[in-house]
């Protein structure tokens, strides 16, 4: 991006609507913003486009949605058009295609880069929104809308003699433009979640020595990432629309086959044989092969036997096994799809330090000191994860009315309609994020759904003369509840993880997205918009 091509600031602006956030989903809400005549300034604090593509740029960095659905719909042309490469994109293939839609449909010249938001207050007199930023400017706008993704508030525990370690670190999450060279170095990999996962075996397979620091095993499948074939795109581009549509009538809006068989329906033949077709398919679809493993402490523990039988396979020394097996349920937390992650630790030049016990105890000039051992690294990596669902929207000061803050408002946990209002927040929209299933649908199909949702409902303001609109405090309560039955109803609450906010210290534990279907989170959507938003209070100042 030149300098040229970035939006003019103007100190001191307004306009319909401030977006926060140029990923897919800041991008999809100033199309639809756009073609309905609103006025809109997106701002990011990166330098281009992308939101989590833009700065995860760690070798290996890779999708888990397949990347025939992991794109946009609402243009034909550009479906067709696009050609993805891999059944999994990697990070760069994703940029590149995000850049290529914010070029087509000419997005950036109503973007600001390189600013961060920092608050966000709403004016009760005027109904409007003022936004500063790190500039030193006050935006103005009457709907403040927030598409700052649900991990892109980076989390790096700091360690004693940090200052003093004398070699390279990085984070996964915020990795450098410029190659890193490993050649010849002792690289230390602080984390095993899906960064340091894909992470790992890229970086072993050119450092002298890795280091990997465990002290929580993760389940990790194989992806099966393999080059697309012609035929299987052509078959899909015959008809996009009708591939989309049975995408959009699933579970997480993205279509994989799901058997609707309990494991113990089977024969133990006959359940290996599914798990083996499921293993073989790889990555998240593997979930598909029976309908109770998430539901049912039997079939999970079914599930964990089956895989374990898998790493067995793959991995030499059975002590590994042991310390890379999870003592939780198969699928609580989100799981990895890898490639080479087990298969990596049978190389000479990896180690697994299990550091469950005394920890990753301080940093040395020459590396670091965990359960009592001294490591010699040249590289540190912190692949040590994000404050998910919710950090990278407490992290702006907004402060609704009354002068409520967001961080006080959800002390205890999110609290949303639909994900996308909040009561005592006014005209703040909030997209894909806590309170809708966000993470566990296809985040662009739900950037979608969000971006046409709030783009109806402004229509509805302009065309009513309201100027003001506000979910109710007892809509609020209700689908609050709701979110929370929905995760009690699964195994995935059970675990410490992400989803439940207990990575970040002092976090109120609640299960963020909403799990109770995306069918049915959609209609509830609708009902909304038909009803003209019954459960909103509308005004105009
Ligand atoms: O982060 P994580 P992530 N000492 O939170 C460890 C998405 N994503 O960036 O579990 C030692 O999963 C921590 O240990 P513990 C995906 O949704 C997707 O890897 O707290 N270790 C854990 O092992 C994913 O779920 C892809 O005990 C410390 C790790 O750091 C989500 O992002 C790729 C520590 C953090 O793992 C987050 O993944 C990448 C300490 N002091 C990410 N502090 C795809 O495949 C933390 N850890 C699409």
């Amino acid at each position: 991006m030149t300098d040229e091509k970035k939006a003019e600031i103007l100190p001191g602006d307004r306009f319909d609507a401030v977006i926060v956030g140029a990923g897919f989903t800041g991008l999809y809400m100033l199309h639809v913003l756009r073609q309905k005549g609103f006025t809109a300034r997106l701002v990011d604090a990166a330098s281009g486009v992308g939101g989590t593509w833009y700065w995860n740029r760690y070798p290996g960095a890779r999708c888990d949605i397949e990347s025939m659905q992991y794109s946009f719909q609402f243009s034909e042309e550009l479906q067709q058009e696009w050609e993805w490469t891999e059944r999994y994109a990697s990070q760069p293939e994703i940029l590149a295609y995000i850049e290529h839609v914010a070029e087509r449909f000419d997005l950036t010249r109503d973007i600001q880069f390189d600013t961060r938001v920092e608050a966000a207050t709403f004016n009760e007199d005027t109904g409007e929104w003022m936004v500063e930023t790190d500039r030193g400017q006050a935006l103005h706008a009457r709907y403040f809308i927030m598409g700052v993704g649900c991990l892109s508030a980076p989390i790096k525990p700091t360690f004693e003699g940090e200052a003093d370690f004398t070699g390279e670190t990085y984070q996964t999450s915020i990795w450098p433009k410029e190659p890193v060279d490993f050649k010849g170095k002792r690289v230390g990999i602080i984390g095993v979640g899906s960064s340091a996962i894909q992470a790992g075996p890229l970086i072993a397979e050119e450092a002298e020595h890795v280091y990997i620091y465990q002290r929580t095993p993760n389940y990790v499948v194989p992806s099966q990432n393999r080059p697309l074939t012609p035929e299987e795109v052509r078959d899909i581009k015959s008809d996009y629309k009708g591939f989309r549509a049975k995408a959009y009538a699933g579970l997480t809006a993205f279509l994989f086959e799901r058997h609707d068989q309990s494991v113990f329906d089977l024969s133990p033949d006959e359940r290996r044989a599914r798990f083996d077709d499921y293993w073989n398919i790889g990555g998240l679809p593997f979930l598909g092969a029976f309908n109770d493993i998430l539901f049912n402490d039997d079939a999970n523990q079914a599930c964990i036997d089956y895989w374990r039988s898998r790493i067995e396979e793959i991995i030499d020394d059975p002590k590994l096994v042991d310390l890379l097996t999870p003592d939780e349920e198969f699928g609580c937390k989100r799981l990895c799809s890898g490639t080479g992650f087990y298969e990596m630790f049978n190389r000479d030049n990896v180690t697994l330090v299990d550091v469950r016990g005394t920890g990753i105890e301080r940093f040395t000039p020459t590396g670091l000191r965990a359960e009592g051992v001294d490591y010699n690294l040249d590289t540190i990596i912190f692949a040590t994860g994000f404050d998910a669902m919710t950090g990278s929207v407490t992290r702006i000061r907004i402060t609704g009315k009354g002068g409520q803050t967001i961080q006080q408002k959800w002390a205890e946990g999110p609290k949303t309609y639909l994900g996308l209002m909040i009561s005592g927040f006014p005209n703040m929209f909030n997209m894909v994020s806590a309170g809708s299933p966000s993470v566990l649908a296809t985040m662009v199909t739900a950037a979608e759904q969000h971006g046409d949702w709030v783009g109806e409902c402004l229509d509805h303001m302009r065309e009513t003369g309201k100027t003001v609109i506000e979910a109710t405090p007892e809509a609020e309560a209700e689908w609050t509840a709701e979110v929370k039955r929905a995760g009690d109803a699964s195994l995935r609450t059970n675990c410490d993880s992400w989803y439940v906010g207990s990575n970040i210290e002092g976090k109120a534990r609640a299960f963020a997205p909403y799990i109770g279907g995306w069918p049915p989170y959609v209609a509830r959507c609708n009902a909304e918009t038909a009803s003209k938003y019954e459960n909103c209070v509308l005004s105009a100042v």
